[in-house]
């Protein structure tokens, strides 16, 4: 099974959307083995966004991130990374389509709610970022007989 990166990002903490958007990647069937809050800093937020560093709006999001504490989920399941992708929605929040999480609830291309790995590599850079070994918990979810056939499990 994959594991991916979520940032629920300031915008959302400060519009008491945490707890929907969670639920919306615990319904798809993912799950959770990692959660943390934490205020991320410039030199975190540097690696990052290490491939927008040379782009004019680069301060403000920066800014932004830093603005109120985010929330950082590891995510677990079968091609996690590009279902959660599609959970997500497109980075410009109001092109997305409806029934994404930013097509859902965000109208910016900046304050978009959420960040997630965009490819498996990322993924193996990003969770390693936010979480320490002992964050990601290993744990048998019953659920799984229902959410994959026996032969994705
Ligand atoms: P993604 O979050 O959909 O993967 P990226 O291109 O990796 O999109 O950009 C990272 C984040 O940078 C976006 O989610 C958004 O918050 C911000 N961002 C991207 N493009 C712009 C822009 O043109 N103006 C302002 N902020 C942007
Ligand atoms: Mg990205």
């Amino acid at each position: 099974m994959e594991r991916t990166l979520v940032l629920i990002k300031p915008d959302a903490v400060q519009r008491g959307l945490v707890g929907e958007i969670i639920s919306r990647f615990e319904k798809k069937g993912l799950k959770l083995v990692g959660l943390k809050m934490m205020t991320l800093d410039e030199a975190v937020l540097r690696e990052h966004y290490a491939h927008l560093a040379d782009k004019p709006f680069f301060e403000g999001l920066s800014n932004f991130m830093k603005s109120s504490p985010v929330i950082a989920l590891c995510l677990e399941g079968l091609e996690a990374v590009d279902a959660v992708r599609l959970v997500t929605g497109i980075t410009k929040a109001r092109e997305a389509d409806g029934g994404t999480i930013r097509g859902d609830f965000a109208m910016s291309v900046s304050c978009n709610v959420v960040h997630a790995s965009d490819s498996r590599e990322s993924a193996e850079k990003e969770v390693p970022r936010f979480f320490n070994p002992d964050e990601i918990h290993e744990y048998f979810k019953s659920e799984y007989v229902h959410v994959y056939a026996e032969d994705e499990r």
